[in-house]
Protein backbone atom coordinates (compact mmCIF):
# COMPACT_ATOMS: atom_id res chain seq x y z
CA UNK A 1 0.00 0.00 0.00
CA UNK A 2 1.16 3.44 -0.95
CA UNK A 3 1.18 6.84 0.77
CA UNK A 4 1.49 10.20 -0.82
CA UNK A 5 5.01 10.28 0.61
CA UNK A 6 6.09 6.64 -0.34
CA UNK A 7 5.21 6.76 -3.82
CA UNK A 8 7.22 9.59 -4.53
CA UNK A 9 9.90 8.67 -2.66
CA UNK A 10 9.97 5.03 -4.68
CA UNK A 11 9.92 7.28 -7.84
CA UNK A 12 13.09 9.23 -7.29
CA UNK A 13 14.90 6.28 -5.83
CA UNK A 14 14.15 4.42 -8.75
CA UNK A 15 15.89 7.11 -11.06
CA UNK A 16 18.39 7.61 -8.04
CA UNK A 17 17.50 11.42 -8.35
CA UNK A 18 17.29 13.78 -4.99
CA UNK A 19 14.02 15.40 -4.11
CA UNK A 20 13.73 18.45 -7.00
CA UNK A 21 11.54 21.78 -7.24
CA UNK A 22 8.67 19.34 -8.55
CA UNK A 23 8.46 16.51 -5.63
CA UNK A 24 9.30 19.37 -2.88
CA UNK A 25 6.17 21.19 -4.78
CA UNK A 26 3.90 17.95 -4.71
CA UNK A 27 5.06 16.93 -1.09
CA UNK A 28 3.95 20.35 0.17
CA UNK A 29 0.85 20.12 -1.18
CA UNK A 30 0.45 16.77 0.55
CA UNK A 31 1.67 18.07 3.83
CA UNK A 32 -0.03 21.52 3.61
CA UNK A 33 -3.68 20.09 3.06
CA UNK A 34 -2.87 17.64 6.01
CA UNK A 35 -4.70 19.02 8.78
CA UNK A 36 -7.94 19.04 6.74
CA UNK A 37 -7.49 15.72 5.55
CA UNK A 38 -7.54 14.35 9.18
CA UNK A 39 -10.59 16.76 9.96
CA UNK A 40 -12.32 15.36 7.11
CA UNK A 41 -11.43 11.81 8.65
CA UNK A 42 -12.96 12.57 11.95
CA UNK A 43 -15.87 14.32 10.77
CA UNK A 44 -17.03 10.95 8.76
CA UNK A 45 -15.96 9.11 11.80
CA UNK A 46 -18.40 10.26 14.03
CA UNK A 47 -21.31 10.86 10.88
CA UNK A 48 -20.27 7.32 8.97
CA UNK A 49 -23.89 5.71 9.48
CA UNK A 50 -26.18 9.54 8.43
CA UNK A 51 -23.85 9.93 5.38
CA UNK A 52 -23.98 6.72 4.12
CA UNK A 53 -28.20 6.73 4.65
CA UNK A 54 -28.07 9.99 2.95
CA UNK A 55 -26.19 9.38 -0.28
CA UNK A 56 -28.51 6.01 -0.49
CA UNK A 57 -31.62 7.95 -0.13
CA UNK A 58 -30.57 10.62 -3.00
CA UNK A 59 -29.21 7.32 -5.05
CA UNK A 60 -32.90 5.83 -4.54
CA UNK A 61 -34.69 9.00 -4.95
CA UNK A 62 -32.27 8.88 -8.32
CA UNK A 63 -33.17 5.72 -9.52
CA UNK A 64 -36.13 4.33 -7.87
CA UNK A 65 -36.48 0.92 -9.39
CA UNK A 66 -33.57 -0.44 -7.88
CA UNK A 67 -35.90 -0.73 -5.30
CA UNK A 68 -38.90 -2.27 -6.95
CA UNK A 69 -39.18 -5.82 -7.83
CA UNK A 70 -36.73 -7.03 -10.26
CA UNK A 71 -34.46 -4.08 -9.10
CA UNK A 72 -30.74 -5.02 -7.76
CA UNK A 73 -31.68 -3.83 -4.32
CA UNK A 74 -34.58 -5.55 -3.96
CA UNK A 75 -35.06 -7.78 -0.78
CA UNK A 76 -33.39 -6.87 2.91
CA UNK A 77 -30.90 -9.06 1.80
CA UNK A 78 -30.08 -7.08 -1.34
CA UNK A 79 -30.50 -3.45 0.22
CA UNK A 80 -28.43 -4.41 2.94
CA UNK A 81 -25.43 -5.59 0.69
CA UNK A 82 -25.60 -2.10 -1.26
CA UNK A 83 -25.77 0.55 2.00
CA UNK A 84 -22.58 -2.24 3.28
CA UNK A 85 -20.88 -1.54 -0.31
CA UNK A 86 -21.33 2.27 0.11
CA UNK A 87 -19.99 2.34 3.49
CA UNK A 88 -16.76 0.14 2.38
CA UNK A 89 -16.81 2.87 -0.13
CA UNK A 90 -17.06 5.75 2.20
CA UNK A 91 -14.82 4.35 4.14
CA UNK A 92 -11.66 3.08 2.14
CA UNK A 93 -12.32 6.80 0.55
CA UNK A 94 -11.22 8.27 3.84
CA UNK A 95 -8.21 6.14 3.98
CA UNK A 96 -7.34 7.30 0.36
CA UNK A 97 -8.26 10.90 1.77
CA UNK A 98 -5.82 10.17 4.57
CA UNK A 99 -2.91 8.42 2.35
CA UNK A 100 -3.16 11.21 -0.16
CA UNK A 101 -3.12 8.14 -2.69
CA UNK A 102 -5.51 5.94 -4.52
CA UNK A 103 -3.35 2.60 -4.81
CA UNK A 104 -5.28 0.90 -1.23
CA UNK A 105 -8.55 1.31 -3.34
CA UNK A 106 -6.71 -0.53 -6.52
CA UNK A 107 -4.98 -2.97 -3.85
CA UNK A 108 -8.56 -3.69 -1.40
CA UNK A 109 -11.55 -2.48 -3.46
CA UNK A 110 -11.38 -2.25 -7.46
CA UNK A 111 -9.21 -5.79 -7.61
CA UNK A 112 -12.21 -7.81 -9.32
CA UNK A 113 -14.98 -6.09 -8.18
CA UNK A 114 -16.06 -5.25 -11.86
CA UNK A 115 -16.22 -8.43 -12.50
CA UNK A 116 -18.31 -9.53 -9.12
CA UNK A 117 -20.45 -7.13 -10.00
CA UNK A 118 -21.24 -8.17 -13.52
CA UNK A 119 -21.34 -11.94 -12.67
CA UNK A 120 -24.62 -10.64 -9.95
CA UNK A 121 -26.07 -7.99 -12.12
CA UNK A 122 -25.42 -5.33 -9.63
CA UNK A 123 -25.49 -2.74 -12.13
CA UNK A 124 -22.73 -0.03 -12.55
CA UNK A 125 -24.13 3.09 -13.20
CA UNK A 126 -26.27 3.98 -10.22
CA UNK A 127 -23.42 2.07 -8.38
CA UNK A 128 -21.31 5.43 -9.96
CA UNK A 129 -23.85 7.61 -8.96
CA UNK A 130 -23.74 6.50 -5.46
CA UNK A 131 -20.43 6.93 -5.09
CA UNK A 132 -20.60 10.16 -6.31
CA UNK A 133 -23.31 11.10 -3.81
CA UNK A 134 -20.96 10.21 -1.17
CA UNK A 135 -18.38 12.61 -2.18
CA UNK A 136 -20.90 15.15 -1.92
CA UNK A 137 -22.18 14.37 1.66
CA UNK A 138 -18.40 14.48 2.34
CA UNK A 139 -17.60 17.59 0.71
CA UNK A 140 -20.79 18.51 2.47
CA UNK A 141 -19.93 17.54 5.89
CA UNK A 142 -15.97 19.32 4.97
CA UNK A 143 -17.75 22.41 4.04
CA UNK A 144 -19.40 22.42 7.01
CA UNK A 145 -16.85 22.30 9.48
CA UNK A 146 -14.78 25.03 7.89
CA UNK A 147 -12.54 23.45 5.03
CA UNK A 148 -12.68 25.56 2.20
CA UNK A 149 -10.91 24.17 -0.65
CA UNK A 150 -12.39 20.41 -0.54
CA UNK A 151 -10.85 19.79 -3.71
CA UNK A 152 -8.99 16.95 -2.27
CA UNK A 153 -12.02 14.61 -1.34
CA UNK A 154 -12.91 14.35 -5.07
CA UNK A 155 -9.60 11.99 -5.71
CA UNK A 156 -10.25 8.68 -4.28
CA UNK A 157 -14.63 8.82 -5.25
CA UNK A 158 -13.63 10.01 -8.53
CA UNK A 159 -10.54 7.32 -9.03
CA UNK A 160 -13.14 4.72 -7.87
CA UNK A 161 -15.84 5.97 -10.56
CA UNK A 162 -13.32 6.44 -13.04
CA UNK A 163 -12.07 2.72 -12.69
CA UNK A 164 -15.23 0.75 -11.71
CA UNK A 165 -16.74 2.81 -15.10
CA UNK A 166 -14.08 2.07 -17.60
CA UNK A 167 -14.70 -2.04 -18.31
CA UNK A 168 -18.49 -2.14 -17.59
CA UNK A 169 -19.51 -4.64 -20.09
C1 LIG B 1 -14.01 -3.79 0.70
C2 LIG B 1 -14.14 -4.10 -0.73
C3 LIG B 1 -15.40 -4.85 -1.09
C4 LIG B 1 -16.39 -4.43 -1.95
C5 LIG B 1 -16.45 -3.13 -2.66
C6 LIG B 1 -17.35 -5.48 -2.03
C7 LIG B 1 -18.49 -5.48 -2.86
C8 LIG B 1 -19.41 -6.53 -3.08
N1 LIG B 1 -20.73 -6.29 -3.27
C9 LIG B 1 -21.38 -7.47 -3.45
C10 LIG B 1 -22.77 -7.65 -3.64
C11 LIG B 1 -23.77 -6.66 -3.80
N2 LIG B 1 -23.61 -5.34 -4.01
C12 LIG B 1 -24.83 -4.73 -4.16
C13 LIG B 1 -24.93 -3.30 -4.39
C14 LIG B 1 -25.85 -2.54 -5.06
N3 LIG B 1 -26.97 -2.95 -5.73
C15 LIG B 1 -27.62 -1.91 -6.27
O1 LIG B 1 -28.66 -1.99 -6.92
C16 LIG B 1 -26.95 -0.63 -6.01
C17 LIG B 1 -26.62 0.09 -7.29
C18 LIG B 1 -25.70 -1.07 -5.24
C19 LIG B 1 -25.53 -0.27 -3.94
C20 LIG B 1 -25.12 1.14 -4.20
C21 LIG B 1 -25.82 -5.73 -4.02
C22 LIG B 1 -27.34 -5.56 -4.06
C23 LIG B 1 -25.15 -6.95 -3.80
C24 LIG B 1 -25.78 -8.33 -3.62
C25 LIG B 1 -26.07 -8.92 -4.99
C26 LIG B 1 -26.60 -10.31 -4.90
O2 LIG B 1 -26.09 -11.13 -4.12
O3 LIG B 1 -27.54 -10.59 -5.63
C27 LIG B 1 -20.42 -8.54 -3.41
C28 LIG B 1 -20.73 -9.99 -3.57
C29 LIG B 1 -20.65 -10.76 -2.28
C30 LIG B 1 -21.58 -10.25 -1.24
O4 LIG B 1 -22.82 -10.17 -1.50
O5 LIG B 1 -21.11 -9.87 -0.17
C31 LIG B 1 -19.20 -7.94 -3.19
C32 LIG B 1 -17.87 -8.66 -3.12
N4 LIG B 1 -16.95 -6.50 -1.21
C33 LIG B 1 -15.77 -6.16 -0.63
O6 LIG B 1 -15.12 -6.86 0.20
Amino acid sequence: MQDAVTSLIRNYDTTGRYLDRDAIDNLRGYFESGADRLTTAAVVNSRSAELVKAAAGSLFEAVPELLLAGGNAYTTRRYSACLRDMDYYLRYGIYAIVAGNVDVLNERVLQGLRETYNSLSVPIGPTVRGIQFLKDAVKASAVEVGIEDTSFIDEPFDHMTRELSEIDI
